[in-house]
């Protein structure tokens, strides 16, 4: 490919690339909060996000320090908030990981940790 055209490609890579990060949801913040030290497991999780979420195609799971699902498998979605119910987990690091989709139709993957009982 000549250097012209490769020239003219990679900022407009760059261009497309910032505008889909904006575009895209993201998680704003957590209940418990991301990196958080709470004292006893927490009965569930919440999630909220910077956009409404599609219900049918948002899912997350938590696992405990053991590395058990400690999650219901059946988040309960509400506008821009995903929650999901916890059995007892013990303490330790616990991971949290969701896939969702928002009403723009794209998706966001992520994770994060917190610790109970530490
Ligand atoms: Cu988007």
């Amino acid at each position: 490919m000549p250097r012209s055209s490769l020239a003219g490609i990679i900022p407009l890579l760059a261009l497309l690339a910032a505008n889909g990060a904006s575009a895209h949801t993201l998680l704003d913040h957590a209940d418990p909060r991301v990196g958080d030290k709470v004292a006893t497991p927490p009965h569930q999780v919440t999630l909220f996000f910077t956009q409404k979420l599609e219900p049918a195609f948002s899912s997350v799971t938590v696992t405990n320090a053991a590395g058990q699902r400690i999650d219901s498998a059946k988040p309960r979605i509400s506008g821009n908030q995903m929650s999901v119910s916890l059995r007892p987990g013990g303490t330790g690091t616990y991971y949290v990981k969701f896939h969702v989709l928002s009403t723009d139709t794209h998706t966001t993957d992520g994770n994060f940790t917190f610790q109970v009982g530490q």
